[in-house]
């Protein structure tokens, strides 16, 4: 059976989150060669990436996701247009890396075609359901405009891994890719004795940490979320250790992969 899978690549995964605008190259490059092998096979696939520190550390400096302030309006406002082109430029780094493996890709910035924040927001998915074989879709979390005062805010990769999984019919698997676990843990990952949950309910407890230093979305609650709200529609939702992409093709061809599957 050939597969639809939608993957999102944390932002904390394809750079280093503390320090700003550093892409971990090594990792993207990696991750697109399994890329590249699932469409060798036959699967097609639509990326998400997330922000890491192409986006987290200015929106959090100039309190991005609260919308517009009137104290420092001047300055976010040229913020806003600063991490826009720095997520673009993240993006291209990884259609980059897709396109020396043979690919094409054709990215959509959501600040061009989507309005207002969580995954009620406004804006068209279906584009993503008409990219087949070779060519992958691309989009990432992003400063969108907001109706009202705010003018802009946050709209999470989550949140679109969310609306491109349920609206898309076809999609057979949704896969988030974690920078620092083997999936979703039982306790913060760093701590001594954290073991992999191997599937999660929505629901049940865990442990969680949430970096609000650095990220100015949801972090591992969010993604939980939004991944217990796609498994009543996709029957194959994952959390995967992106610093292992071959355990995709393994989820793929076996079914199962270290990681922890979501169900609804
Ligand atoms: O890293 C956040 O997207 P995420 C987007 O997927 C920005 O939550 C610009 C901070």
């Amino acid at each position: 059976m050939v597969a639809k899978v939608v993957v999102k690549l944390g932002g904390g995964l394809i750079t280093d989150k503390s320090s700003i605008k550093t892409p971990r190259l090594d990792i993207i490059d990696s991750i697109c060669d399994e890329i590249s092998n699932l469409v060798s096979s036959g699967n097609s696939v639509i990326i998400v990436h997330g922000a890491g520190s192409y986006g987290h550390l200015l929106a959090k400096k100039w309190s991005l996701s609260q919308g517009l302030r009137k104290d420092f309006s001047q300055q976010q406002r040229e913020a806003v247009q600063i991490v826009r082109s720095d997520m673009r430029e993240l993006s291209s780094l990884v259609s980059k890396s897709l396109r020396d493996r043979g690919l094409e890709t054709i990215t959509f910035p959501p600040s061009e075609w989507a309005k207002n924040t969580g995954d009620s927001f406004e804006g068209d998915v279906s584009m993503f359901d008409s990219f087949h074989g070779n060519v992958v879709p691309i989009t990432f979390g992003d400063i969108v405009n907001v109706d009202g005062a705010a003018e802009f805010g946050i709209l999470s990769g989550d949140d679109l891994m969310a609306r491109i999984s349920i609206e898309i019919p076809s999609v057979t698997h949704c896969v988030f890719l974690l920078g620092d676990a083997d999936g979703m843990m039982d306790k913060p990952p760093h701590l001594e004795g954290s073991k992999l949950i191997k599937l999660w309910k929505s629901g049940e407890f865990v442990e969680t940490e949430h970096n609000t230093e650095q990220d100015v979305t949801g972090g591992i609650e969010l993604k939980a979320e939004r991944a217990s709200l796609i498994s009543k529609k996709v029957e194959e939702v994952w959390f995967i250790n992106g610093n292992c992409p071959e355990r995709l093709s393994e989820l793929l061809t076996d079914g199962t992969t270290i990681g922890t599957k979501i169900v609804g």
